[in-house]
């Protein structure tokens, strides 16, 4: 019986770090495909360089055609530019946008049923390109971000109160930007709740932080943004599929009325399985949940609404 097989579209920062991760896991086989000529393909003579240390025999094959992709189950998009300091996710939209035109019809042509995970951004505009190129059905696209800004904030959570990040329960929802939506109301401490643990003005200053992590590290970085945690955030829910796992996990998920939206894609709670997204669940938001959740929709269609395909 075949590997599973995961294609990388971008060996940069983030798809080098997600190639070791997906073997390192043993999860499939990974294509790494870049535009650059000799980057996917040394980094994959790297990593294969070390997968006796790791004891797998997953491998990766670098290559700079799409063709080699053919037959994937997954793809994991990072093809773009990434932040420099000053630069907002938004900035990035028409750069990228020409560059998820590429790779949309790439994909479509190399593996027209496989699910696809859009990690670039600005990442709501992304994920909404891709599904528009592709012609892939909504379920089969959808995108990182909440996965890694929930990370966040269980981390800045955990360090605040000594406990495990593993323990700390957070979601955030709506848009990947300055509008993301955490909801501390649900935050706990493996079912004790964060407002039992910590005053108001402690858990403010975490939902701040969050908000501001990208740009904290970009700013510290200086020559680009946070890419381990992205690519274990988009690596899990590369597993979720794999594996068919049946996870609940906060993504970019193509909505139809859910939460009041149509027509866009927003950081939701959805259960990620073989066909994707299987499942979105809608939370009962408070007045003040509402009120942040549309104003991070309307900041989404904003920027949805700029996008010439
Ligand atoms: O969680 C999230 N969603 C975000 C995503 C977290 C951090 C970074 N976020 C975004 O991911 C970031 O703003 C960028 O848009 C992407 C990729 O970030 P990364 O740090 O990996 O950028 P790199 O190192 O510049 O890698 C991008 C690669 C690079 O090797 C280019 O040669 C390649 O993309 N590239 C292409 N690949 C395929 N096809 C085309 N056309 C192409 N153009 C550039």
């Amino acid at each position: 019986m075949a590997r599973p097989r995961i294609s990388l579209i971008g060996a940069g920062n983030i798809g080098g770090v997600q190639a070791q991760l997906i073997v390192q896991k043993q999860l499939a086989d990974v294509v790494l495909f870049d535009v650059v000529e000799g980057l996917p393909q040394g980094k994959a003579l790297d990593i294969n360089h070390a997968l006796d240390a790791w004891g797998t025999s997953c491998t990766v094959t670098g290559t700079n055609s799409y063709e080699d992709t053919a037959g994937s189950d997954v793809y994991i998009v990072t093809a773009g530019l990434a932040r420099k300091p000053g630069m907002s996710r938004d900035d990035l939209l028409s750069t990228n946008l020409g560059i998820m035109r590429q790779v949309a019809e790439g994909i479509r042509k190399a593996s027209p049923d496989a699910v696809v995970i859009v990690v670039s951004n600005p990442l709501d505009a992304m994920v909404y390109a891709m599904k528009e190129i592709s012609g892939f059905p909504p379920q089969r696209v959808f995108g990182q971000a909440g996965v890694l800004d929930s990370a966040r904030f269980k981390f800045f959570v955990a360090e605040a109160l000594g406990v495990a990040p593993r323990d700390v329960v957070a979601i955030v929802l709506g848009g990947h930007g300055d509008t993301m939506v955490p909801l501390p109301r649900h935050c706990s401490v493996n079912g004790v709740p964060l407002t039992e643990l910590m005053d108001k003005a402690a858990i403010d200053a975490i939902v701040e932080r969050v908000q501001g992590a990208g740009g904290e590290v970009v700013g510290l970085l200086k020559t680009g943004s946070a890419f381990v945690s992205p690519a274990a955030a988009s690596v899990a829910m590369a597993e979720s599929v794999i594996l068919d796992q049946k996870r609940v996990l906060p993504c970019a998920a193509w909505l139809d009325g859910e939460y009041g939206a149509s027509g866009v894609y927003m950081g939701v709670p959805v259960q990620i399985g073989a066909g994707g997204v299987e499942r979105i669940f809608e939370i009962e938001l408070d007045a003040s949940e509402k009120k942040l959740m549309q104003a991070s929709l309307a900041h989404v269609e904003k920027l949805i609404s700029g996008i010439e395909l």
